[in-house]
This record gives structure tokens, C-alpha cells and sequence, in this order.
């Protein structure tokens, strides 16, 4: 079924209608991106109100709502929800503001605007669960970050910056097709790899050091999430065992992920193995986040977590143990849930690589 269909048959009850205003929620029902656009949708018609910079691409590519060109905004709502009998009025709670709501309270008057969490609810009950045709576009963002790991592997030797790696990260993706990085892309190295989220800095790589990246690409607003951490030249001892026990944490995570089972059960699998390895302490962040047109969305695998894991979720598995002024580990892949197990979107090899 098509999303806004979807949409129009699960409006909270007593709500006559649906205001989306937040960008990424207008792209998930509509498929075009904009900086700016009301979608209205009742449970018998949608419409997209969207701005002259917008309205020839909209006219062409928006087929599942009437698109119009936006003029008084607050005027044209109140004349649709007029025509179409609409006294109420659900809103996003979780994206819109308070002075937003405080607008269209007043501009608004004559409808009673529902800002309880019940209609971010159900689009987060939606966007939850993955289609095929989103999953491809995640495989296809996956597809360039992997491209550009094969590409950093030649790049990376002794002297280069963590800013250098990072660019070349960048550009490969970006030349290889991704619309957008999914995040600002983390490229860290010797001392450094033990600050989980780290910026990159000027530093240069030496040998006997971990690289650790973490960072991905954007297809069609569809987000890819990679961490790899490699080593220059020989490892240490210690090296090697951290590197051992988080890629085991990884895996049995990986090798438990199934439907029907507890997110933070997901992440206590992890947990448990590097706690009892006795770096319990140093694991500090969630095992994991669910990935789409948010690179974190729903649902969190973490211990505190309250999630059920369903099928065609997307999750990362994503362990790591920090030692202070040493160094870290990361490894992270992402799965889609399946029935009885999962199926892994992240196909780069995870033996312990030494260039
Ligand atoms: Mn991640």
C-alpha cells in the first residue's frame, strides 16, 4: 500500500486530518525532497501546499496527493479543512515547535489542534519497519560506503591526517553517487580511537596504530551506517585481544538478532561477552540504533530500550571498548530483522586488517 494510504487509514482517532510539516516526514509520504511544504492528508484526500521553488518539480514527480502552489498558507488549511468537513487537526509533537504550535493555535482558531503524541506515534510505527523498496535504497547507500573502504585501504599509510582520510571517505562516496554523507564522517587514529564520536583532526597516522572510521551515505534520503577500525602496520598484543573480543561481540550480536526478541536483549548479548572479558566498564555507549531517512531513528538497542524487534527493522550492531590514552575499538554493521535471524547489509571484511 502506499504510504499515505497508510496514512490516511490510521489518523488518530477524533483526528479529521494530518498537518506534516517536519522535511523528512513530507519526504517519506511524498518521495521529494524539499526545504519547506505542508502536507495535509484526511482519511479521504491528501494534499501537498508547497512553495514556487518547489511547485514544477512537486506538479511532476508528487502522485500520490494534489499538489498546490503555496500562497496563505494558514488560509488555504482552513479552506481545505473546511471543504472536507475537518474540525480537528493532529500535528507532529515530536518536530514541531513551540512557537509553531502557538501560530497555528491562532491561526488556526477555528480547529481544534491535537498536539499529543499520537499521529508522530503512528508515522514512527510506519517508518519503523523498512519496505523492500526502502531496504534497497540502505543497500545502495551501503554499496558506495563500501566502495569507498576499498578506496581508503590504498589511501591510508603512515603520515596521512585523520582529515585526509576522512576527505577521501567523502569523496569517493560522494563520487561513487551518494546525494549526502550520512553524518559528518569520523576518521580517528592512535590515541584518538578511544573517543567514540572524535573529530577528526590533523594528526598523523602512524605505524603500530588503529585507524577507526565511522560513516556512511545517503541514497534517495536513505542513510548507511559503517564503522571499521584497521591497523597500521604491526598491532600490539593488547591490540589484538581488544580487537578479538569486540569482533566476538559483534558477531554472536549479529548471529542473536531475530524478530520477536527484546532490543536490549540485542545488546545485552554484546554486553555480556565484553563485560565478562572485563571491559564492561569501557563499553559505554548503546549497541545499536535503528538507521532509514535518520541515520538515528527508532528503534534503540540499548539496555534501557523497551523496544521488541520486528521484522524488516533496521538496526546497526555496533560494540566497541574505549581504553583511555590508549586506544578504541569499533566495528559496526547494520541488519535488517528478519524471522528467524537477520540479514547483514554490510559485506566488508572484518578480520583485523594491517596495511
Ligand atoms: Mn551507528
Amino acid at each position: 500500500m502506499r504510504k499515505i494510504d497508510e496514512l490516511k487509514n490510521s489518523l488518530p482517532d477524533g483526528a479529521d486530518c494530518a498537518v506534516i510539516s517536519s522535511d523528512i516526514n513530507r519526504r517519506y509520504f511524498t518521495g521529494m525532497k524539499s526545504s519547506a511544504g505542508t502536507l495535509l492528508v484526511f482519511r479521504d484526500a491528501a494534499y501537498l501546499i508547497i512553495d514556487f521553488r518547489y511547485i514544477e518539480k512537486a506538479q511532476k514527480t508528487v502522485t500520490d496527493c494534489d499538489v498546490i502552489l503555496q500562497g496563505r498558507l494558514y488560509e488555504q488549511l482552513l479552506e481545505l479543512m473546511k471543504n472536507h468537513g475537518a474540525k480537528t487537526a493532529a500535528i507532529e509533537s515530536d518536530t514541531v515547535t513551540v512557537s509553531q504550535l502557538a501560530d497555528m493555535k491562532k491561526r488556526l482558531a477555528d480547529v481544534e489542534i491535537i498536539s499529543d503524541d499520537r499521529l508522530s506515534t503512528v508515522i514512527k510505527n510506519m517508518r519503523i519497519i523498512k519496505t523492500a523498496d526502502e531496504i534497497e535504497k540502505i543497500k545502495a547507500a551501503q554499496l558506495i560506503a563500501e566502495k569507498a573502504f576499498d578506496e581508503v585501504l590504498n589511501f591510508i599509510k603512515p603520515g596521512v591526517t585523520e582529515k585526509e582520510i576522512a576527505l577521501t571517505l567523502d569523496f569517493y562516496m560522494l563520487r561513487n553517487g551518494a546525494e549526502a554523507l550520512s553524518f559528518d564522517t569520523i576518521a580517528l587514529s592512535g590515541k584518538n580511537t578511544s573517543l567514540p564520536h572524535g573529530v577528526p583532526s590533523d594528526k598523523k597516522v602512524c605505524g603500530g596504530e588503529f585507524v577507526l572510521m565511522d560513516y556512511g551515505a545517503v541514497v534517495d534520503g536513505y542513510h548507511s551506517d559503517m564503522t571499521r577500525t584497521v591497523c597500521v602496520g604491526s598491532p600490539s598484543e593488547k591490540m589484538t585481544e581488544i580487537y578479538n573480543i569486540v569482533l566476538k561481540a559483534q558477531e554472536e550480536s549479529l548471529n542473536g538478532a531475530k524478530s520477536g526478541m527484546e532490543a536490549k536483549q540485542l545488546d545485552k548479548i554484546a554486553r555480556d561477552i565484553i563485560a565478562s572479558a572485563g571491559y564492561g566498564e569501557n563499553f559505554g555507549h548503546s549497541l545499536g540504533h535503528g538507521v532509514g531517512m535518520e541515520i538515528h531513528e527508532a528503534p534503540n538497542a540499548s539496555p534501557s530500550s523497551d523496544e521488541i524487534l520486528r521484522e524488516n527493522m533496521v538496526v546497526t550492531v555496533e560494540p566497541g571498548i574505549y581504553i583511555p590514552d590508549e586506544f578504541g575499538v569499533r566495528i559496526e554493521d547494520f541488519i535488517v530483522i528478519k524471522h528467524e535471524n537477520s540479514l547483514n547489509l554490510t559485506s566488508c571484511n572484518k578480520k583485523l586488517i594491517c596495511i
